[in-house]
């Protein structure tokens, strides 16, 4: 492979980089997008749940499709409810300890998240969104 770079006769600088994208070739098997925009894929946003409420680690995104992934940290059961433009999705129940994915995918607007078990959207376990 090194022999024929060289003997490609092409300039010097060339070569670093040609090694580098060679090193990606080995590594990832594709020298296709490495790294695609992060809106582009399933985006994990974690949520932790605990008794009342909902934490989310961010609360600003751009349209996109992403996975919410709930951390139950408390000791009652809990789940998560998305409610806005194109989506009213509802994740499993789960118990203290577990966790839970909802993939969903984001339009510009306001969305709400609550947590469906009894009252507990009520006692503080929901928040909002914004996508832009
Ligand atoms: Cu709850």
């Amino acid at each position: 492979m090194f022999a024929a770079i060289r003997s490609g006769g092409r300039p010097r600088l060339a070569t670093g980089f040609a090694a580098a994208a060679l090193a990606l070739a080995a590594c990832g098997g594709t020298t296709t997008a490495v790294m695609p925009p992060a809106w582009a894929s399933d985006t994990p946003v974690k949520v932790v749940a605990s008794e009342f409420s909902l934490a989310l680690s961010e609360k600003n995104f751009r349209p996109g499709t992403y996975t919410f992934e709930l951390d139950n940290v408390g000791a009652a059961p809990h789940g998560l409810s998305i409610k806005g433009p194109g989506v009213s999705s509802t994740s499993a129940v789960v118990p203290g300890g577990k966790s839970a994915k909802l993939t969903v995918t984001l339009r510009k607007g306001m969305y709400e998240l609550w947590c469906p078990v009894g009252n507990h959207r009520a006692r503080g376990m929901m928040t909002t969104i914004s996508v832009k």
